[in-house]
C-alpha cells in the first residue's frame, strides 16, 4: 500500500503558506497528503498584512480524532508546521493514536524568523514547541526557531561551523533523532541546510546559491519538499538538497515580480522541477 502522510497546521486563506502550500507540494510528489487545519486565518501573520482574522480549530482535533480511530485511519507519516500551543497535546495523541507502528514524524518548529517569534506566540511557547520536537524523527528549525528552543540569544550572522555543531547536538538532546538547521550559511554567497544524524553523531551539509531576497513562506516551502522528499525513499540529505533548490527556484521565479508578490513565493512555476529532481 501507498504511505500517506497527515500535515498539520493552519489554513492562512491567502499568503503562500502552510497548508497552501504543503498539500500541493507533497501532493506533486506524488504523495497522498490528508489534511488537519488548525486554525483558519484570513491571511499570514508576517510583515506586509495590517491584520487578519484567526478562527481556532482546536475543539475540532480531539472529535477528528476519535473518528479516525473509529474508522481506524492510520499514517505513515506526520509533518508538522504553524500551530498553537493548546493544539500540542491534541498533536501528540494523534501522532500517537493514528500511527501505523513506526511512523515518521517531521516537525517543523514555524514559530519565529530572524531573531523574532510570530506575532501572537508568546514567550513560552518554545518550551512547548520543544514538547512536539521530543520523540520527533526530524526537526527543521531555522536558525532563530533553533535558539528559541534552546534559550539561546540569536546569533544572527554572526556563527561558525563548530556554532552549529553544537546546537544540533543540543537541538538532539530535546529529543529528535535528526536536525536539519535550514538558512545556515558559512560563505557569504552560498545558503542551504545542515542535516545532524544524532544516532551516529555525523553532520551532512547542502549549500545552494544565496539569493539576497527574504521571502515569507520559503520555511514552508522547503518543509513540505523535504517531508515529500523524504517520503520517496530519499536521504534525508537528498530531501535537503531537493528542498533547498526547490526553494531556490521558487525565489527565482517570484523576483520580477517582488513588488506586487511580496507575500510568498511562486512555488506553483517551480514545480516541475522538483518533479524532474525527484525522478
Ligand atoms: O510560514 C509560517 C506561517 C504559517 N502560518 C501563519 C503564519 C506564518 C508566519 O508568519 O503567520 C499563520
Amino acid at each position: 500500500m501507498d504511505k500517506k502522510l497527515l500535515t498539520i497546521q493552519d489554513i492562512s486563506c491567502v499568503g503562500q503558506c502552510s497548508l497552501t502550500v504543503a498539500l500541493p507540494i507533497i501532493s506533486a510528489c506524488g504523495i497522498e497528503t490528508a489534511i488537519l487545519p488548525g486554525a483558519l486565518l484570513s491571511n499570514h501573520t508576517a510583515a506586509g498584512y495590517s491584520g487578519w482574522t484567526f478562527n481556532d480549530l482546536t475543539d475540532e482535533m480531539p472529535k477528528i480524532l476519535e473518528r479516525w480511530n473509529k474508522e481506524n485511519i492510520k499514517f505513515d507519516a506526520f509533518y508538522t508546521g504553524y500551530v498553537t500551543k493548546t493544539q500540542i497535546a491534541h498533536i501528540l495523541q494523534i501522532m500517537d493514536k493514528a500511527a501505523v507502528p513506526g511512523a515518521l514524524r517531521i516537525v517543523d518548529p514555524a514559530m519565529a524568523d530572524n531573531g523574532k517569534l510570530y506575532a501572537g506566540f508568546d514567550d513560552n511557547f518554545p518550551q512547548e514547541m520543544a514538547k512536539l520536537c521530543k520523540g520527533a524523527d526530524y526537526i527543521l528549525p531555522n536558525l532563530t526557531e533553533a535558539s528559541f528552543l534552546l534559550g539561546i540569544p540569536y546569533a544572527g550572522s554572526d556563527y561558525d561551523q563548530a556554532y552549529i555543531e553544537k546546537i544540533s547536538r543540543d537541538l538532539a538532546k530535546l529529543g529528535a533523532k535528526n536536525v536539519v538547521i535550514t538558512g545556515v550559511s558559512f560563505e557569504k554567497d552560498k545558503v542551504g541546510a545542515s542535516v545532524y544524524h544524532a544516532d551516529t553523531d555525523t553532520f551532512e551539509y547542502y549549500f545552494n546559491e544565496k539569493i539576497d531576497v527574504a521571502f515569507h513562506g520559503t520555511g514552508d516551502v522547503f518543509s513540505s519538499a523535504f517531508a515529500g522528499a523524504l517520503m520517496r525513499g530519499t536521504s534525508a540529505i537528498q530531501a535537503a538538497k531537493i528542498a533547498a533548490d526547490f526553494v531556490v527556484e521558487a525565489i527565482k521565479k517570484t523576483l520580477d515580480d517582488k513588488k506586487d508578490h511580496w507575500y510568498g513565493v511562486k512555488f506553483e512555476k517551480a514545480i516541475p522541477s522538483l518533479i524532474k529532481a525527484l525522478n
